[in-house]
């Protein structure tokens, strides 16, 4: 491995920190799609501990050919799942994607996915390139 090669791999783990200055991901898991479904969500909680607002837009992974912010609304008893264009995170504000309300949307997987693995979502923060990484689990970790 050459000396450029060694600088892009150290600084690869802290793109995320870089792009998005202030942003918080906790909690993030992926549930384990039904066996033969290409289709899953990712979860996690986000707070932006920065002095400027975040906006959140642009999702894709490598992992699902078509990735979107959704958020389920109750019309009557039935709930039906909306496209979000984006997510506004003001200074000191937090957003929960959570089963049953905000989530982001993990469509059209390109392989099977199974718990254990990590699935890599990059997005846009402010018009700059993030990403946060999301470990594949069956359910949801028990919060503390
Ligand atoms: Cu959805």
């Amino acid at each position: 491995m050459n000396r450029l090669l060694i600088l892009l791999v150290l600084l690869l783990p802290t793109i995320p920190a870089l792009a998005c200055p202030g942003l918080v991901v906790r909690e993030a898991w992926v549930r384990e799609p039904p066996p033969g479904a290409r289709g899953t969500a990712a979860y996690f909680t986000l707070r932006n501990d920065g002095a400027q607002t975040l906006v959140l837009d642009g999702w894709t992974s490598g992992a699902f050919a078509h990735v979107m912010l959704h958020e389920t609304v109750m019309t009557g008893d039935r709930a039906e799942m909306r496209h979000r264009e984006q997510l506004s995170l003001a200074t000191g504000a937090q957003a929960a994607l959570t089963p049953g309300g905000l989530h982001l949307m993990l469509m059209h997987a390109t392989a099977p996915l199974a718990a254990g693995a990590t699935v890599t979502v990059q997005f846009n923060c402010n018009g700059q390139a993030a990403q946060l990484s999301a470990p594949v689990l069956q359910e949801a970790p028990s919060s503390r």
